[in-house]
């Protein structure tokens, strides 16, 4: 058997309700013993004058909602405390747990943990729910909740079921010919094989879209010393993120902020001034050399880049910014609110200290990342577990089509399935038996 875990299920701190969450064989016991006297009826939710059942004082008054296994989120006996949300409640609550026969605090992530083990969810649906959790933005929730409801699972046990028909295919013609097999018996299942992989291509070559957007897509500021880059951050991020000064070579260390672009999780960062010739001229320089250093290498892994370049100077003499334009570069001239402002085409025209052109800046990226990621969320991988098992997979099935002969075609289709099997953790008990049995010979 078993522990019975339980754990508050909302955040620390002060609330209008906490819940507080118990699973296992022994919660509707612990229910009683709180001080249910009724019957308990699952789904219902019942009003209780919660009571430490060895001192009979009285822990809180609340609702108790109970679930009967497997009809729960973790397939288990569940029952969700709705208390008042405060410190003291939860501490007197959860101690009181504590002492229960068979309970304990449920470690990180058990109760989604168990709700696989019971089959509840697959474990792309695991990861979706801590996903969801964690979503900060709408494209965020939007791809957590469409990987919840199965996108990824019903993807890749699509590809696992074509490569089993064909497998199965193989094997009975490989058992069963009682003469040689005719040239190219295996020709469809290789051509069948041959559109999965491209498939798991497309599916590969997406621009790490569900991993950008499940862990943020990087915009790197970048641009001459005093162009008005932390300006720029501070007045994104709505707050004093950066020093801002009129002094040249102020920022030096990189700096963040998170952003909500339309849906996008953006992940924008503030970055020393470009001034390679001053590199190495004194010890306050070893400083800032590594701060430039840091800026180019952001600057060259970021997803978009805003070159910034101060409208107030000539931009012919801002080559270091000029030298990074690239298919990732959005340009922007600030400082237009200077009289003397320069007034060159094709920029984004801002004025980081007023707020001038900051929507038409906000537009162009937010356009920039639809073109990059697409508004439409469609079932994408967010892990790198994910594009490392699918590359597993890809070479097994490549190898599959290119085998020999059928027998070895067939193996590696199974190293295939296995492996995306791997992904869902839903290597089904056919799957395993096909695995097990495909050793044996038919009659044994
Ligand atoms: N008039 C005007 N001044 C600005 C604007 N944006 C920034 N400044 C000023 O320009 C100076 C430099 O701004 P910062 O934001 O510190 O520039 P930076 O690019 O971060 O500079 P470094 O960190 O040294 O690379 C400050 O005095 C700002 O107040 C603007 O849009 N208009
Ligand atoms: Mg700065």
């Amino acid at each position: 058997m078993t522990d019975t875990i339980y754990a508050l299920a909302t955040p620390p701190g002060v609330g209008g309700v906490a819940v507080i969450r118990v699973s296992g064989g022994k919660a509707f016991e612990g229910l009683r013993e709180l001080g249910l006297q009724n019957e308990i009826t699952p789904r219902h939710a019942v009003f209780v004058s919660f009571k430490d059942p060895v001192s009979r004082e009285t822990l809180d008054k609340g609702l108790a909602l109970p679930f009967r296994s497997p009809a729960s989120f973790t397939g288990e006996d569940v029952v969700e405390y709705h208390l008042h949300g405060s410190p003291a409640v939860i501490k007197k609550f959860l101690e009181t747990l504590s002492r229960f026969k068979g309970h304990r605090l449920a470690e990180p992530g058990e109760f989604t943990r168990r709700a696989f083990e019971n089959g509840k969810l697959d474990l792309t649906e695991a990861e979706a729910v801590a996903d969801l959790v964690h979503a900060q933005t709408e494209l965020q929730r939007q791809q957590a909740l469409n990987q919840l409801e199965g996108g990824l699972s019903v993807l890749y046990r699509g590809w696992s079921q074509r490569i089993k028909k064909g497998l199965a295919y193989l094997e009975a013609a490989i058992d069963f010919a009682d003469e040689d097999l005719p040239d190219g018996f295996d020709l469809p299942v290789r051509e069948n094989y041959k559109q999965i992989i491209s498939e798991i291509d497309e599916h590969l070559s997406d621009n790490n879209k569900g991993e950008r957007l499940r862990d943020g897509i990087h915009v790197a500021i970048i641009g001459a010393p005093n162009a008005g880059k932390s300006t720029l951050l501070n007045a994104f991020a709505k707050r004093e993120v950066a020093i801002v000064s009129d002094i040249e070579g102020t920022t030096r260390d990189i700096l963040e902020a998170h952003l909500d672009i339309s849906g996008y999780p953006v992940i924008l960062s503030d970055t020393a001034g470009l001034r390679p010739s001053m590199l190495g001229k004194s010890d306050q320089d070893k400083i800032e050399s590594e701060g430039i250093r840091r800026a180019i290498e952001r600057a060259q892994s970021a997803d978009v880049v805003i070159l910034l370049f101060d409208g107030d100077k000539d931009i012919a003499k801002q080559q270091d910014t000029l030298s990074l334009i690239d298919e990732r570069s959005i340009l922007v001239l600030n400082k237009i609110d200077k009289a003397s402002a320069r007034t060159e085409g094709g920029y984004i025209k801002i004025s980081a200290a007023s707020g001038d052109g900051l929507s038409k800046l906000s537009d162009a990226l937010a356009e920039r990342l639809v073109t990059l990621y697409g508004n439409r969320v469609a079932p994408s991988l967010t892990r790198q577990r994910h594009r490392n098992a699918l590359q597993t997979t890809r070479e097994h099935l490549l190898r599959s089509v290119m085998g020999a002969q059928a027998d070895l075609t067939a193996e590696d289709a199974r190293m295939a399935m296995r492996e995306l099997g791997r992904i869902t953790g839903r290597i089904d008990v056919e799957d395993l038996l096909d695995v097990i049995f495909s050793d044996f010979c038919i009659g044994k």
